[in-house]
């Protein structure tokens, strides 16, 4: 066996120690629920050697979906115990679209569901299963975006907000700093409770417990508004229109497009949604001076002038053009987050010279291999074959020297978080094919 196969294999066995035998969890230990953006990573790997995997990843999410089409961000495995916070803390029975006998969370992810359903139909040997099940897929990833545009976009301006850091699938990064600051808690304010994950990571490696203060008083909040998103509009201190949310967003419009063209429905309605966030991203999100995208916290009717690695993603839904693609690029290259010398593992998650950057603490810093993915897909769009392939090694390079982590320190490359990461292991599997 030649040394891509081998690592190819080694990135299967993951994911098979990870399969429960419904879905893959994210991390042996420390993840062992299923989580809607790992998802749909963890299935555009499985769709390289396991199709019938694949497909069953995202249908068993899609089976907890609410009736409102909110896909939680967290399926709650009945069976698993040890993460916090559980279902006790969601109470998502207090909201009447929520699913009478699934557990879920009542947060979402990004939305990167229909770009892994149509890889996997793409990928598919079997084409006539592949076909069945993007039937069956299809009209909830519309109830799917559908919620999003309708629940996230009242005033219709093309973009849809987040509002928990969670849904940002970024937990602690920089971006919500200042949010966080003014979430002033008073004593009575603050939850009482225990977390678990510092018992199985190193405590340095995660987010602080003021943030987890933030991160459990929010979802307090929605669970006593019963869910409603009216009421937390209103109420809620975190409403961000983020870059890297909006992005596979746009996306994933374009490819439920491509899914409707197969099942001969109508492609127009998605593509003329695609157009339309990439319009809003582009007017809202770009900054022509600094040539970067910036989320928008709708609090305080401010820009974040935070540079993470995200802020460069739009280049994977093709939002930008031409032009800005390459003052993206100079910006990468210019920047800390891009070297072409090994000096530094590229991408790091947060601008290296940024306040507050951290090269181990979660999203603070350390490189991420879904970001890169993002990156090395975005690049190889616009024609940057040269700086897609050198993230493509810089990828393989952390994996065969450090084994499969959550995330890497960029100076050393050591490993961080949890070990035998499911979407590390399924987008190697991607990368490699
Ligand atoms: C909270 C599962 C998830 C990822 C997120 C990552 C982390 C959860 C946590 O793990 O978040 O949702 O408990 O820290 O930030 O992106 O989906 O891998």
């Amino acid at each position: 066996m030649n040394a891509t196969a081998a690592l190819r294999e080694q990135a299967r066995q993951i994911l098979e120690s990870n399969w429960t035998g419904r879905f893959t969890r994210p991390a042996p230990r420390l993840y062992p629920h299923q989580w809607s953006w790992d998802a749909a990573f963890i299935a555009l790997g499985w769709a390289h050697v396991d199709q019938k995997r694949a497909q069953q990843e995202l249908r068993h999410l899609f089976r907890a979906q609410w009736r409102n089409g909110l896909v939680p961000h967290i399926v709650f495995d009945r069976r698993a115990r040890g993460y916090f916070p559980g279902p006790q803390v969601w109470e998502t029975h207090r909201c009447p679209h929520a699913p009478a006998r699934k557990a879920t969370s009542g947060v979402v992810q990004p939305p990167l569901h229909a770009t892994a359903a149509w890889a996997i139909y793409q990928q598919a040997t079997d084409r006539s299963a592949a076909r069945a099940f993007l039937e069956e897929l299809f009209p909830k990833l519309v109830a799917w975006h559908d919620y999003l545009f309708r629940e996230r976009d009242p005033q219709g301006e093309g973009l849809v907000y987040i509002r928990h850091p969670w849904e940002s699938g970024m937990d602690n990064a920089p971006l919500w700093d200042g949010i966080e600051q003014r979430m002033h808690l008073n004593p009575s304010d603050r939850p009482r409770y225990r977390r678990v994950d510092t018992m199985l990571v190193a405590e340095a490696d995660r987010p602080t417990g003021a943030e987890y203060d933030r991160y459990v008083y929010l979802v307090r909040l929605f669970a006593e508004a019963g869910y409603d998103e009216a009421r937390i509009r209103e109420a809620c201190p975190f409403l961000v229109q983020d870059v890297l949310f909006n992005t596979l967003l746009c996306q994933a419009e374009q490819d439920l497009a491509e899914i409707a063209s197969v099942l001969g429905e109508d492609p127009e309605p998605f593509r003329q949604r695609a157009r339309r966030v990439a319009e809003a991203v582009n007017r809202c999100l770009w900054d022509e001076q600094r040539a970067l995208y910036f989320d928008y916290d709708l609090g305080v009717s401010q820009r974040i002038w935070v540079r993470m690695a995200a802020c460069f993603t739009p280049l994977f839904a093709s939002i930008p053009d031409g032009l800005q693609a390459a003052r993206l690029v100079s910006h990468l290259e210019a920047s800390g987050f891009f070297n072409w010398d090994g000096s530094r593992y590229s991408v790091p998650s947060y601008d290296p010279n940024g306040l507050g950057f951290s090269p181990v603490q979660y999203w603070r810093g350390p490189v991420w291999i879904n970001i890169n993915w993002l990156l090395i897909e975005g690049l190889a769009r616009y024609g940057y074959t040269e700086h897609a392939a050198h993230l493509c090694r810089t990828v393989r390079l952390l994996v065969e020297r450090h084994g499969f982590y959550e995330y890497y320190h960029p100076y050393t490359g050591e490993g961080h978080g949890s070990e035998q990461f499911s979407w590390t292991a399924a987008l190697v599997l991607d990368l490699l094919a």
